[in-house]
């Protein structure tokens, strides 16, 4: 009998073949049909379009082929709206890929690159200010979990570039653990990069395991050797003599914990814009809240300038001690990933003999999101975890109001915490009533609060923007305008073009100052922002831009702000009038006039 070399040949062969696909295919099957919280599924784009085996996909880093490095650099205030245009798939897949992954644009955070000029948006009797020169020096920590790569070189950057040298001892980056993904992030990329461009003060440690944002910088922490800790989030960029009015209030008393006013980055356009003075407070659900400054604080000559009393911190922006940080405790390391961390550090500091205050003078802006893009490890609720852990230590018989609103939790598991109630006996702390008394007077006990306010809607009240222009909105393919189909409402419907009808009060569209376009001066035109293949549809009006900003330009297109695409008849020929959203393309599908 003779053996089948030939068979042998081909079996290996194919062996191989499958090993390999299967190998290689791995690393993007889960990208393909993720879900998403309500149970759905986000589609990805088909295969061919990904940028597979590619180490270093060049979207990922910095400005891409339509935005040069000049349009990044431009002022943020002045960005044209239509950095985030889509013209090609690769565009398309950064944005949406980006929102699901991180949700903000990284698309025009990719094309603004690693380094732009901010408004200056402090108070002008802020520029007359002068500080020390001999001022104590600063390790800036920056921990962080999964970061979009351009968003955390700008945090990086503009720290390096705003910062004078003397005064920057050090930037110490901790890797929580990221997961390796071509979409967003490279270790090795980063390490690779910071070895090539910024030998010397920047330092890149990576956890071995994800230890979430509150033991991370504690690892951060115990690395640095500068005199003062300077704590910010991944997604932030520094302004203007940001560092010497914080690092000032701690050369004149140790026990001084200072925080920047944090302006808003907007999550779809990444604009900056100037953030109204406002303190930190908390409700009873242990939600960290803003409130508006009492008069008593900002009594005084030099009016908005000097630093504020603030009962507590947002928590990611702040800067401190280090030696202090060190003697009041830390932070406690049996909290998990996300949340309490800052109500825990700003009761113990108040009640340890320390003051927390806000420096209107030093700005750094923080990209707001309108949800967190990742969970836990095990899917806990660490913020439930956290909080209980918090309220067991600090806050004495008040822990009841908490239990109130969350008596399931009474009964919680919430670990050892021997460790933090040795350190609030260590430092001989003061009761929580004594905090309530004299830190925040203001809380109201027994009568839980609302939920966590935005800053965004802070001090806005009630002011309509102003009505630009009004009328019908007519597609010049078909000649039909766009409605709501069936009763406008106070619910969420889609859009449809029918017949024109001048009377008719329902197609009756104003377009204002915010760049919102209002139906029958109810609902605004509302892109969803995570997914640009639903169709537009009406919103209440939710006034901070993004998803409600439209453009009325050129060549009479309808450009969507935060979707990077043009609204167009979907069948001109069809009688069910349905719209979407597209690539520009200048055709008459996507043509509208606003008229009479
Ligand atoms: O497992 C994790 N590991 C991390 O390193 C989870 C997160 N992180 C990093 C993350 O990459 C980011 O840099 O931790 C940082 C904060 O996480 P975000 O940006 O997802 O959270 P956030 O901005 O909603 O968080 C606010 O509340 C948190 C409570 O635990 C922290 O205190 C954040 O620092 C805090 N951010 C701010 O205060 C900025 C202003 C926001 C407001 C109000
Ligand atoms: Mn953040």
């Amino acid at each position: 009998r003779y053996f089948c070399y030939g068979c042998l040949f081909t079996s290996v062969t194919w062996t191989l073949l499958l090993f390999i696909y299967f190998n290689l295919s791995q690393e993007s099957q889960p990208l393909k049909n993720v879900p998403v919280k309500g149970g759905q599924s986000f589609k990805y784009f088909p295969r061919k379009f990904q940028p597979r085996f590619t180490r270093s996909p060049s979207w990922l880093q910095g400005p891409n082929q339509h935005w040069g490095k000049e349009e990044g650099r431009k002022k943020a205030a002045e960005l044209s709206p239509e950095m985030g245009m889509i013209f090609n798939e690769v565009d398309q897949e950064v944005r949406d890929v980006g929102y699901h992954k991180h949700a903000f644009n990284v698309l025009i955070s990719n094309r603004l690159g690693y380094h732009r000029e901010l408004p200056d948006t402090r108070n002008t009797k802020c520029k007359g200010k002068l500080y020390p020169v001999d001022l104590p020096s600063a390790s800036v920590v920056i921990c962080f979990f999964n970061e979009a790569f351009s968003a955390l070189l700008r945090t990086l950057h503009s720290v390096l570039d705003r910062t004078p040298s003397h005064l920057l001892h050090e930037v110490i980056l901790v890797d929580d653990n990221s997961e390796f993904s071509k979409y967003y992030f490279i270790h090795e990329e980063l390490d690779a990069y910071i070895k090539k461009n910024l030998p010397g003060k920047v330092k890149l440690v990576r956890n071995a395991k994800r230890e979430g944002l509150i033991r991370g910088r504690m690892i951060g922490a115990s690395q640095a050797t500068g005199e003062v800790l300077v704590f910010l989030d991944s997604h932030c960029e520094v302004n203007e003599m940001w560092l010497q009015p914080l690092l000032s209030p701690i050369k004149e008393d140790r026990r001084a914990v200072v925080c920047p006013v944090i302006d808003i980055i907007s999550a779809d356009t990444l604009s900056y814009s100037s953030s109204p003075i406002v303190r930190g407070g908390f409700n009873w659900g242990l939600h960290f809240k803003w409130d508006p400054v009492p008069l008593s604080e900002l009594n005084g000559p030099e009016g908005a300038t000097v630093p504020i009393r603030s009962p507590t911190m947002a928590g990611g922006l702040f800067a401190m001690d280090r030696k202090y940080f060190n003697e009041l405790g830390q932070y406690d390391s049996g909290m998990d990933i996300w949340g309490g961390e800052n109500l825990e550090i700003s009761f113990r500091i108040w009640m340890c003999g320390g003051r927390l205050l806000i420096i209107p003078c030093s700005r750094v802006g923080h990209i707001f999101r309108k949800r967190r893009p990742y969970g836990s490890p095990g899917g806990q609720d660490t913020m439930a975890h956290n909080s209980l852990r918090l309220a067991h230590v600090w806050m004495d018989e008040y822990k009841e109001q908490y239990f109130a609103l969350r008596p399931e939790l009474r009964s919680r598991n919430y670990g050892d915490i021997g460790e933090r109630l040795a350190v609030r006996k260590r430092l001989h702390c003061n009761s929580f009533k004594w905090y309530l008394d004299h830190i925040y007077p203001e809380m109201q006990v027994s009568a839980p609060n609302a939920k966590a306010q935005h800053p965004v809607f802070v001090n806005k009240g009630l002011r309509r923007p102003k009505v630009l222009q009004r009328g019908r909105l007519r597609n010049l393919l078909t000649s039909t305008c766009l409605v709501a189909q069936g009763r406008p409402s106070e619910k969420a419907g889609i859009v449809v073009v029918r017949d024109c009808d001048s009377e008719d009060p329902e197609q009756a569209w104003a377009y204002d100052e915010e760049q919102e376009l209002i139906l029958a001066g109810l609902l605004c035109l509302d892109m969803s922002e995570t997914r640009s293949s639903d169709p537009p549809r009406l919103m209440k009006c939710h006034g901070s831009g993004g998803s409600q900003q439209w453009t009325l330009g050129r060549s009479n297109r309808l450009y969507q702000v935060s979707v990077g695409q043009c609204l167009m008849v979907v069948d001109p020929l069809s009688h069910k009038g349905y719209v979407a959203m597209g690539i520009c393309n200048g055709s008459k599908a996507q043509q509208w006039q606003l008229e009479d």
